[in-house]
């Protein structure tokens, strides 16, 4: 992609609207624009970091057995007056009258939905257990929608929901669930805490929140020192929820288990979060299945979510410096910026547009930094915008056969020729696709 060619609106001032740091990083960069309160157009290198994340996010969930389908955005109030649901949500919900005047709703969740699907189709104990999960835009008509992409009123959501025959078999998705959560932000690069969690409108007695340690977090955390030194490369579910660890709503100075030296309280921003809810919706919606003696016995649900668009926030909270972002290569935008210093000169263009089209051939995502702006409005733009390789062509250095090759990550450059460059490029990029 050339830049000259492509839309990245990138700002120098703080957008006075913005309290948090990533709130006024995706402004600056060019990843969003506010539609109205909460609401937000993703402009395209913010569209690119979110599909990277989606794309994270549905790999795991492939990988842990969960199969993906498509619920639609609008639904009908008729089941979620069946789940007693349609009162109970209150304001948040936004509520439609469509043209003949029937109820539908834009969903916050999808509890009701995917159980009437899971009803209609599946009787016997025989096609259990099932775990489906989509992707999709959430609305919520937040008290208070702020931070940007954190607390949206319109934001994407990847949410699962289980089916198993007894709370036994729950139990064991949860913890596959639990498990592939951690494997999920660890690949993120995120160090997540799981805590026991408040259960709210969805219901149940089970329930674990991940979050993200970040000083602008939301929510309080209590824990166990020893959770964030957990060796998690051998994921053990059951060990991880033993540890003490609950959110603030949950806690109790004086019902406290573990010694004051021992619990960290810290920020955090919640990412994602599971329940286990047994025959809440199953009863009220008909999800009855035949067990192996012939009875009909109500199945025992679970649902878990991601909040994938808040991660995009989160991520760069994690990942910053006073520049601006510094995207882990798993989830940039692009893998490489070419940044051609200086536009009229034939040699600095030729080199530009030889390596440019060399790493293309190689499926590297490579933008083009051919814009007719000062060296200086360039290097400042790029280091915002957080692409981690940087590949620097001056008309001096290249004199010297040497370009600068720049690693956004960790800040670290050096000079070499354009040969070297394409090597060192080949060999790490490619390495991790
Ligand atoms: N049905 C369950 C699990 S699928 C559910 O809706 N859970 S939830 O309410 O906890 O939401 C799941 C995740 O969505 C949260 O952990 C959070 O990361 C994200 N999320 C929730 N509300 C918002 C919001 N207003 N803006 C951005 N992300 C949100």
């Amino acid at each position: 992609m050339k830049f000259s060619n492509f839309f990245s609106p990138t700002l120098k001032n703080i957008p006075a609207e913005a309290e948090i740091i990533s709130h006024q990083l995706m402004i600056r960069a060019g990843m969003i624009k506010q539609a109205s309160a909460g609401i937000y157009s993703w402009l395209p290198i913010g569209l690119r970091v979110l599909k990277n994340i989606e794309n994270i996010v549905r790999d795991e969930q492939n990988k842990a057995g969960a199969v993906e389908l498509l619920m639609p955005t609008i639904q009908s109030a008729d089941l979620w007056i069946k789940s007693g649901r349609y009162n109970d949500y209150g304001k948040e919900m936004l509520r439609i009258n469509d043209r003949s005047k029937r109820e539908m709703l834009y969903g916050p969740t999808n509890e009701e939905l995917i159980t009437d699907i899971f009803q209609s189709y599946i009787t016997s104990y025989k096609d259990l257990p099932k775990n489906l999960y989509h992707i999709q835009w959430k609305f919520r008509d937040e008290v208070r929608p702020r931070f940007g992409v954190m607390r949206g009123r319109e934001f994407l959501m990847k949410d699962n929901y289980s089916f198993d025959l007894s709370e036994e078999d729950a139990k064991i998705s949860y913890d596959n669930m639990f498990t592939a959560y951690i494997k999920t932000f660890l690949r993120l690069g995120l160090t997540p805490i799981a805590l026991r969690a408040e259960t709210g409108p969805i219901g149940g007695n089970l329930s674990h929140e991940f979050q993200i340690l970040a000083k602008t977090g939301e929510s309080t955390l209590y824990y166990d020192k020893e959770l964030e030194k957990v060796n998690t490369k051998k994921i053990d579910p059951q060990k991880l929820q033993s540890y003490y660890a609950t959110v603030d709503d949950l806690f109790d100075e004086n019902e406290c288990p573990i010694p004051k030296e021992q619990l960290n309280i810290s920020r955090g921003i919640e990412v994602g979060h599971i329940f286990y809810f047994g025959t809440k919706y199953s009863k009220k919606l008909g999800a009855y299945v035949q067990n192996n003696k012939g009875k009909n016995i109500p199945v025992h649900m679970g649902s878990y979510g991601i909040g994938v668009s808040r991660l995009v926030g989160a991520m760069i909270e994690a990942f910053h410096d006073e520049k601006g972002i510094k995207w882990p290569l798993s989830v940039a935008p692009f893998h490489i910026v070419i940044i051609n210093l200086m536009m009229n000169d034939e040699k600095c263009e030729k080199l530009s547009l030889e390596l440019y089209n060399k790493l293309k051939k190689e499926s590297l995502e490579v933008l083009y930094d051919d814009r007719d702006y000062s060296i200086g409005r360039k290097l400042s733009d790029n280091e915002l915008i957080g692409i981690p390789y940087q590949v620097i062509i001056g008309k001096r250095d290249l004199k010297n056969n040497l370009v600068e090759l720049k690693n956004r990550f960790n800040n670290e450059s050096k000079k070499i020729s354009p040969d070297e460059v394409l090597n060192i490029l080949l060999d790490r990029v490619k390495s991790i696709l």
